[in-house]
């Protein structure tokens, strides 16, 4: 992610230059320079060894100095009469509803349910409102929880006694996902991957294969036309995945470009180039037969009169001479008409008809029956009573994919034979996941059964009567990552925006939240063991930012070697050294707290410890450190001329060892 908002900050680069010479260019003894220069500056520090050297802790927030405030006026509610009238009503409600007669404006009631109000704050469960700007910002969050570890100061000068109340949170395993990514995403290897798994583990082309038998499975047991139909394309896909242990990359047919008849968007329409190439190279150096085309049809008899034991699609989208004729354009056309049914779909604010609809049919009776497609499917095949439901709309662009594929895809027998049901039905999982995101209201038939698929849907039991063990719609609509994957970002426009991290956001695009940002899951990779400072016990490789002084706003800063290969804010980018932030005072009002900005003339030190990862590249002697930073009220990038203004932003690095 880099920006041009990046502030290159070189310890030798500024030192003085009859120093120059000793410093070598070398972070280690540069940064040391760096400091000693500064010292004369006006900034106290005495620097030793690296082992030993210790800087002074920042001063913790005080009560009187800003956590009240956070309660009574929420400095991030920017409106003042709103703010107010925010923390009148906070306080009534806790003194009402909670167990202890919470005050959240009496500094004895605050410290004494510190940490359950930390836990309740930081995990959404309060405050209860569906205007996540209303949430406390983790930079609050982090204020309350350093006032807590500090012996809860009521005002600046008060004995600091640290005792661990609330453990620091960043402590929390970090989650690996399955990243499900837009297939023009994949790299080579990842394509190749793919083709091996559907070879290797899936067998396309054997008739006695676990492909066959998950054609089968789709062609007898799916649901459709009815609320478990999303749900049940879920399951399998999961399924599938839990077969070959990788994500299934999406073919975004819901992209603008994938419409558009005009030379510039050629790459973009069509049955992507992957699922139509002859051959690919397995893994073990042999020329194979490109699965993603070459797949055996259902029995190894297409649907094709004229077909052989392949699956068929239309010659229009697989003959290369038929590009660009008349029947070709018509044909990527149809893709704007499915887009648009699509978006109505996501304008939708019931989700479905429920399981239940009619009392006269039995519970789970679909709604309509159509077992094959055209690319046109008509209205009237579906019924005006599901006109008014995300997936009742949802139903219909969907068989038009099917059929505009054609022939086994568009036969619901055949289709899963062909491996493009799996991209098509992944990027439909992914409007479905923005819709849920995005609906958090919609009831549903949770306790219903998604045949055969079991334990969320992980394996099968065809001959189950234990009606409770099976995967239920409920199972289904969670939050993707809570069933283990997530979609990367599309390289192409969606018709319209989809939503697809849920929850509050107080953080700007350098640094997102670890869990919803996608760079944060790798391909195929399920864990990751993380560098720990532990690993360079000998030295104290350190970031240290010597001169912070107070500010008004609050700031995200994130630190990268810049050498690294990319400036993603993630635990396992290992140039990534990591983020501070660094606490405003808040905008100008009643709960400023000049006090605390003018104790310390010179400011005040912060450092970050450098992971292993970051401290190999620092190593290399022209190393530098890229520093991004976000105004976290605003989530605006700050630029390198502000981050000079406002001060305190340049990062020295100190403490590594020589290489
Ligand atoms: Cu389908």
């Amino acid at each position: 992610m880099a920006k041009n908002s990046t502030l290159t900050a070189h310890a030798s680069s500024s030192a003085p230059p009859n120093q120059k010479g000793r410093a070598s260019g070398c972070p280690f003894s540069a940064g040391l320079q760096q400091l000693r220069a500064n010292s004369s500056e006006g900034l106290h520090i005495v620097p030793v060894e690296p082992a030993q050297q210790s800087l002074p802790p920042p001063d913790p927030p005080t009560w009187e100095g800003e956590i009240q405030y956070q309660f009574s006026a929420p400095y991030w509610i920017k409106d003042e009469e709103k703010r107010k009238r925010t923390g009148v009503w906070w306080q009534k409600k806790m003194l009402e509803y909670s167990a202890d007669a919470l005050d959240l404006f009496d500094y004895g009631s605050v410290k004494a349910q510190a940490k359950t109000i930390y836990d309740h704050l930081r995990s959404r469960s309060m405050p209860l409102t569906k205007d996540s700007s209303y949430y406390f910002p983790d930079v609050a969050l982090e204020a309350f929880r350093l006032w807590a570890n500090a012996g809860f100061p009521r005002k600046v000068g008060d004995p600091v006694e640290p005792k661990e109340i609330i453990p620091d949170p960043s402590r929390n395993p970090a989650r690996i996902y399955r990243m499900r990514k837009d297939l023009l995403d994949l790299t080579p290897e990842e394509i190749q991957q793919f083709r091996a798994a559907l070879d290797d583990v899936l067998k396309v082309g054997e008739l006695d294969s676990k492909w066959q038998e998950l054609g089968h499975l789709h062609a007898d047991w799916c649901l459709h036309y009815q609320e478990a139909t999303f749900f049940w394309h879920r399951a399998y896909l999961l399924y599938v995945e839990e077969l070959i242990g990788m994500p299934i990359p999406y073919w975004n047919g819901f992209a603008e470009e994938a419409s558009k008849t005009e030379p510039q968007f050629d790459k973009f329409v069509g049955i992507p180039p992957i699922f139509l190439e002859e051959t690919y190279i397995h893994p073990n150096g042999e020329v194979r037969k490109n699965p993603l085309k070459y797949a055996l049809a259902r029995d190894g008899k297409s649907k094709d009169p004229e077909g052989g034991k392949y699956v068929s699609r239309f010659e229009v989208l697989t003959k290369p001479e038929l590009r660009g004729t008349k029947e070709w354009n018509d044909k990527i056309k149809l893709f704007e008409k499915y887009q648009q049914q699509v978006a109505k779909a996501l304008s939708m604010k019931t989700f479905s008809l429920p399981m239940n609809f009619d009392q006269n049919l039995p519970f789970g009776m679909p709604w309509a029956n159509l077992p094959a497609f055209s690319d046109d499917q008509k209205d009237i095949l579906y019924p005006d009573i599901v006109k008014q439901t995300f997936d009742g709309i949802f139903e219909q662009p969907h068989d038009n994919y099917h059929g505009w594929i054609g022939i086994d895809m568009a036969d619901n027998s055949y289709t899963a034979l062909d491996p493009l049901f799996l991209v098509m039905h992944c990027n439909l999982d992914r409007i479905l996941a923005s819709y849920l995101q995005t609906h958090p209201e919609i009831t549903l038939t949770s306790n219903f059964p998604l045949r055969p698929f079991v334990d969320n849907s992980k394996s099968l039991e065809y001959d189950e009567n234990r009606e409770y063990l099976f995967t239920t719609i409920g199972d289904m609509a969670r939050n993707t990552k809570a069933l283990g994957y997530m979609y990367g970002p599309s390289k192409l426009t969606d018709r319209v925006p989809l939503l697809l991290t849920l929850g509050p956001s107080n953080t700007g695009s350098h640094c997102q939240q670890k869990e919803t940002c996608p760079n944060t899951a790798r391909w195929g990779v399920k864990s990751e063991a993380q560098a720990s400072p532990s690993d360079t016990p000998a030295y104290n490789p350190r970031v240290i930012f010597p001169n912070l002084k107070c500010t008004t706003e609050s700031y995200r800063i994130c630190v990268f070697a810049e050498n690294s290969a990319s400036f993603d804010s993630t635990p396992t980018n290992p140039g990534f050294i990591g983020e501070l932030v660094r606490l405003g005072m808040g905008p100008a009002g009643s709960y400023k707290n000049p006090a605390r900005c003018t104790r310390n003339p010179d400011g005040i030190i912060r450092e970050l410890v450098v992971p292993q990862g970051a401290v190999e590249l620092l190593q290399d002697c022209e190393a530098r450190l890229k520093v991004l930073v976000t105004e976290i009220g605003s989530g605006k990038d700050v630029s390198e001329e502000e981050q000079e203004l406002i001060g305190g932003f340049k990062a020295y690095p100190v403490g590594l060892p020589r290489k």
